[in-house]
């Protein structure tokens, strides 16, 4: 018999990347998608197969984390030997605009899920997507030990997330861990984080359709790492002999000053001719400085970040001239939503 996984947010970015691993490993993977007007699975269609297909292994449900009636039945009928919450309103500057669904998602999501593996009375391991917004004001270099100080709706809301796992792994002796993830990058980050919005622009002013990228704050500082190695160490979590908590990162400081420049200079381009400032693109509350110490992660899981900053900028770069070269879509559509949909 194949092991069960649930994975809530599999139509995110690591949710794709983690239900790809899952299925290698010959997992039956079960997923929570959101009902929309359009397609919203572009970054797991290559991995669906009909489930009329008896070779079928990955299974799509409708159901949203706002819903826990819903995730009761959906737990109780799949019965999952592991379940990944990854759904979250994940964008930090988005939350100071929708604090309260924010809090929804991202905080009393997790604990409408901890109360359904309870209630459905399923045996699960249960990872919950913590990240290193926590730590928000407090200096690096961060690990398991380092008090939180959260710094937007959506860092307070993983805090909440954070304390209600610990909690119920003590109260109900549940195998729940929290993953403490620093930046993690690839093609398929959502467009309006940092790095994907630079490597986007990058590629799209290289081919001559795009002439200014506007910023805001480029003095802050991330550990950004490569999205398909964190889904490992975060399957390792959930295999490990005890539930334990863990911080994953590389450990490697890098600017947003420093990812324009590594992504310019890739494409033989200057990042200050093109870079523009926009006060819009601030935070009210900023968080300057995230480090990560990946010591237990790799001492207790033997899980290691090996993609650095500039080899993460050169493929994504890659990635993006690639698709904007491939891609059937009309880009000054793109263009113009770019407005609005930029955070
Ligand atoms: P992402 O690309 O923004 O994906 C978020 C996922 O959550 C999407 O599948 C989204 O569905 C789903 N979702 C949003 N609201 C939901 C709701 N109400 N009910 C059910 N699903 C909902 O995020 P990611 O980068 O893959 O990150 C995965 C998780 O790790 C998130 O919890 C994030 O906060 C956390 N995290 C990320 C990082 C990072 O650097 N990437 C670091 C630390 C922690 P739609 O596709 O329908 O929108
Ligand atoms: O910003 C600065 C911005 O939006 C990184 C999420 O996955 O990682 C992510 O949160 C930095 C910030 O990611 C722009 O002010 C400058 O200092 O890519 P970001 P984030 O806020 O670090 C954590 C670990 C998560 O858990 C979150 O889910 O870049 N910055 N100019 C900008 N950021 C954006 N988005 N757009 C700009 O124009």
């Amino acid at each position: 018999m194949s092991k069960r996984a649930f994975i809530t947010g599999i139509t995110g970015q690591d949710g794709s990347y983690l239900a790809e691993l899952l299925l290698k490993k010959g997992y039956e993977v079960h997923g929570l998608i959101r009902r929309a007007s359009t397609f919203n699975t572009s970054r797991i269609d290559h991995l669906y197969v009909d489930p009329h297909d008896p070779s079928a292994k990955i299974f799509l449900h409708y159901g949203d984390l706002s819903d826990g009636a819903r995730l009761v039945t959906l737990l109780a009928e799949i019965d999952p030997d592991e379940v990944y919450n990854l759904g979250a309103q994940s964008h930090v500057r988005v939350s100071f605009d929708e604090p309260e669904h924010t809090a929804d998602t991202t905080g009393t999501g997790t604990v409408r899920l901890l109360e359904a593996v309870r209630l459905s009375g399923i045996e699960t391991r249960f990872y919950q997507a913590s990240s290193s917004e926590l730590y928000g004001a407090t200096p690096p270099p961060q690990n398991e030990e380092t008090p939180f100080y959260p710094r937007s709706p959506y860092g307070a809301a993983k805090l909440y997330s954070y304390w209600i796992t610990k909690n119920y792994r003590e109260a109900y002796g549940m195998f729940a861990v929290n993953g403490i993830l620093f930046n993690h990058e690839s093609p398929r980050r959502g467009e309006t984080f940092v790095t994907r919005k630079i490597t986007r622009a990058v590629a799209a002013i290289k081919v001559g359709r795009q002439e200014n990228l506007y910023m805001g704050n480029l003095d802050a500082i991330r550990d950004w790492g490569y999205a398909a190695e964190y889904v490992e160490g975060m399957w390792r979590m959930l295999q490990a002999d005890e539930p334990d908590d863990y911080v994953l990162a590389t450990g490697l400081p890098c600017t947003v000053r420093d990812f324009l420049r590594l992504s310019f200079d890739y494409v033989g381009l200057n990042w200050e001719n093109h870079v523009r400032f926009d006060d819009r693109y601030l935070r009210p509350t900023e968080v300057d400085a995230l480090i990560g110490d990946p010591t237990k992660a790799r001492e207790k899981l033997g899980w290691k970040a090996t993609v650095r900053p500039d080899e993460l900028a050169r493929l994504m770069v890659d990635a993006d001239i690639e698709m904007l070269e491939h891609s059937g879509r009309p880009w000054s559509d793109e263009v113009s939503l770019e407005s609005w949909r930029e955070n």
